[in-house]
């Protein structure tokens, strides 16, 4: 009998079918959530240790990496790492692999399914019929606003963003987006500056990496760009969106309604977003299906099998 690789698991995948499950028939996983002193679980249990297997919800620091001195590969759940310092790990050499394209279509899915809700007010009207008003008071919910043919801003155009252009063009929709550079390779049109995007567009959805260099980029500015009838969808990151200016946007009737499955501070989503009908919430369930979550735990195990056995990873994130 081979013994088992050690790693490290940074936390519980409890969103995943069955990835704790392989990861302990695989490996001999420290569990490292476990332990509410993880200094000095790590300096009992970190040495030796070459491979980690976290999220972008349970990130690596660089002060984690430090307390595993053997450490040489990060093996991700998940395609955004924001938390995962990168730079860190480069400068030490460490393999950061996290998982691309398996998530990208339902992704894409749920952002057109928060922007039909809000445009058609499918929420407020399923709240309606469950609080049984329907019948009971006079008239019905308000008009809501047509979706196909209308005006569509991408912020963010990689591989989900790109998922979203397409499902545009089915919907008769003209598309055009921001992005750190313009690319080459599509016909939608480029706009370099976010707040004119907005100007132009009926609705921006939101599908940029997160991360110090995104953060609070959909400011106020672009949100009163979009006006009192756009629609702000979110399926990226929270901090994307400056949310304080988006709850007095939406209240000062400036903006016209938020679809969002992200939030600044999850999972703590501002009252004013919760309790009124201009916000479509959702409890950040992008790539919550059965099938993508097991294509996620897939390729992770991948990545990690692939460092273990010839030193390299499938999906390198960067
Ligand atoms: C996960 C995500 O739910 O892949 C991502 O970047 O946002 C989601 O698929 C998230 O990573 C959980 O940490």
């Amino acid at each position: 009998m081979t013994t088992k690789q050690r790693i490290i698991q940074v936390g519980s995948y409890a969103g995943s079918p069955s990835a704790n499950a392989r990861l302990a028939e695989s490996y001999d996983v420290f569990e490292l959530w476990k332990h509410e002193d993880r200094k000095a679980a790590l300096a009992e249990h970190g040495k030796g240790v070459t491979a980690l297997v976290t999220s972008a919800t349970f990130g690596c620091s660089a002060e984690l990496m430090d307390a595993l001195p053997d450490l040489k590969a990060i093996c991700s759940w998940g395609v955004g790492y924001e938390t995962i310092d990168v730079a860190a790990a480069k400068a030490r050499g460490i393999l950061v692999s996290n998982t691309p394209d398996v998530l990208t279509d339902c992704v894409a899915d749920l952002a057109w399914g928060l922007l039909i809700a809000a445009a058609r007010r499918i929420g407020q009207g399923e709240r309606f019929v469950r609080a049984g008003q329907w019948g009971q008071v006079h008239g019905n919910i308000p008009l809501g606003m047509r979706v196909s043919g209308k005006k569509l801003g991408i912020v963010g155009l990689g591989r989900i963003g790109d998922a979203i252009a397409r499902r545009g063009l089915g919907f008769d929709m003209e598309v055009r987006y921001h992005n750190r550079r313009q690319r080459d390779d599509v016909d939608y049109g480029y706009e370099a500056n976010l707040v004119d995007l907005a100007r132009w567009a009926d609705f921006l959805i939101v599908a940029t990496v997160g991360g110090p260099q995104t953060r609070h980029l959909v400011g106020r500015e672009v949100l009163e760009a979009l006006g009192p009838k756009g629609i702000v969808v979110n399926i990226a990151r929270g901090p994307v969106i400056d949310e304080t200016a988006l709850v007095e946007a939406l209240t000062s009737g400036k903006l016209g309604f938020a679809a969002l499955d992200v939030f600044e501070h999850e999972p703590k989503v501002p009252e004013a977003l919760r309790t009124g009908d201009q916000a479509v919430v959702l409890p950040h369930i992008g790539s919550a299906t059965y099938e993508t979550r097991m294509g996620m735990e897939d390729l992770m195990l991948a990545n990690l099998k692939s460092y273990f056995e010839t030193g390299t990873v499938v999906t390198p994130a960067e």
